[in-house]
C-alpha cells in the first residue's frame, strides 16, 4: 500500500479514530457505514485512522472512570474484521497506521495497558495469526489526503512535511535506527504517528506540504468531549477510546465540497455522535422528555 492514501473527490467519507480494540464501537462504526452507503447510492467511504488496537484487559470493577464507557480488549478479532469488511467493500474502506499498530512491524513497542502490548498480543494470537495481522497493518497508509481540504494523520500535525513525497519515502520499518525508540525523534514518522499537539504555524506547513490540505483531522489523544478545533485548521476526533458513549462523535465528510477550516464542520451534518440516543443536544443528540 501507498504511504500517502489519496481519497476520491466525490462521494461521502465517515471517519474513525482510535477503536484499540473497542469491537462493540467497530461493529457501531460498520453499522453507520452501511446505511451510508444506502443513503449515497453505493458512493461512501470508512476511514480508520490508527490505533485500531491495544485495549485494556480489565474486570468491570478495577475500571478507572478516565477510561470512559467499559469493553474489554478484542484487537485481534477487530482486526480480522476490519480485513474482512475491506475486502467485502473493495476501494471504500481504509485504515491509517497509528503508533499502536506500528509497533508490530518496526516501530516502538507501546507499553499502555501492558509492559509490552506488541508481546502481549502476538502471544494472544499465535505465530499464524501474527503473521495474518502483520500482513494487514502492511496495508495501513500513514496519512490520507483529499480534494475537500481535510488531510488525515493518526497524530497531530507536526510532522515537517514539504511535499507528499517526503511521506511516500518515510522509513517505517525501523532497519536504519539502532533503536526503535530513535523513530520517535524523525521529523515525519515520529510526529505523525506520536505527536500530541501541534502549533498553528506547524499545521499549515503540513497542511501546505500534502497538497494545500485546508484542515487537518486526526485523533491519538483523548478527547473527553468527542471533539476539538485547535484553531481553524486543527481537529482532534475521539470516536471511541477513553470517552464515554454519550461523548463519542465520528466525521461524515462531502468528498466533493470544500471545507476551508474546520469551522465549515458542524454538529448535526458533518460532526455526529456515535450513539445518537444517548448524546446531549450539544453534540447532535435528539432532546428528550424527562
Ligand atoms: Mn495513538
Amino acid at each position: 500500500m501507498a504511504r500517502v492514501l489519496r481519497l476520491p473527490d466525490r462521494g461521502r467519507l465517515l471517519v474513525c479514530t482510535d477503536l484499540q480494540g473497542c469491537m462493540r464501537d467497530y461493529l457501531r462504526m460498520v453499522e453507520i457505514f452501511e446505511e451510508a452507503l444506502l443513503t449515497y447510492q453505493g458512493d461512501a467511504h470508512l476511514l480508520f485512522t490508527g490505533d485500531l488496537i491495544h485495549g485494556p484487559h480489565i474486570d468491570p470493577e478495577d475500571w478507572p472512570d478516565f477510561l470512559g464507557e467499559y469493553y474489554r480488549d478484542a484487537s485481534g478479532e477487530v482486526m480480522i474484521a476490519y480485513a474482512g469488511l475491506a475486502a467485502q467493500y473493495p476501494g471504500r474502506v481504509h485504515a491509517l497506521l497509528g503508533n499502536h499498530e506500528h509497533g508490530h512491524v518496526g516501530g516502538p513497542h507501546t507499553a499502555k495497558f501492558a509492559a509490552d502490548e506488541v508481546a502481549l498480543l502476538e502471544q494472544i494470537l499465535g505465530p499464524a495469526g501474527t503473521a495474518r495481522m502483520r500482513g494487514i497493518i502492511h496495508t495501513f497508509a500513514l496519512a490520507a489526503v483529499s480534494k475537500c481540504g481535510a488531510v488525515f494523520t493518526h497524530g497531530a500535525p507536526a510532522a515537517q512535511v514539504d511535499t507528499i513525497a517526503d511521506v511516500e519515502a518515510a522509513d517505517l520499518s525501523g532497519a536504519a535506527y539502532d533503536s526503535p525508540l530513535d523513530v520517535l525523534d524523525t521529523p515525519i514518522v515520529g510526529k505523525i504517528l506520536w505527536a500530541r499537539s501541534a502549533t498553528g504555524a506547524e499545521a499549515r506547513r503540513f497542511l501546505r506540504g500534502m497538497g494545500n490540505g485546508t484542515m487537518a483531522i486526526y485523533g491519538h489523544d483523548v478527547t473527553p468531549e468527542g471533539y476539538e478545533c485547535v484553531g481553524d485548521e486543527q481537529m482532534v476526533v475521539s470516536t471511541s477510546f477513553g470517552v464515554y458513549d454519550s461523548n463519542k462523535v465520528y466525521l461524515s465528510l462531502d468528498l466533493a465540497a470544500k471545507y476551508r477550516g474546520v469551522r465549515d464542520l458542524r454538529i448535526g451534518h458533518e460532526i455526529l455522535p456515535l450513539y445518537p440516543d444517548k448524546a446531549p443536544v450539544r453534540l447532535g443528540g435528539k432532546p428528550r422528555m424527562s
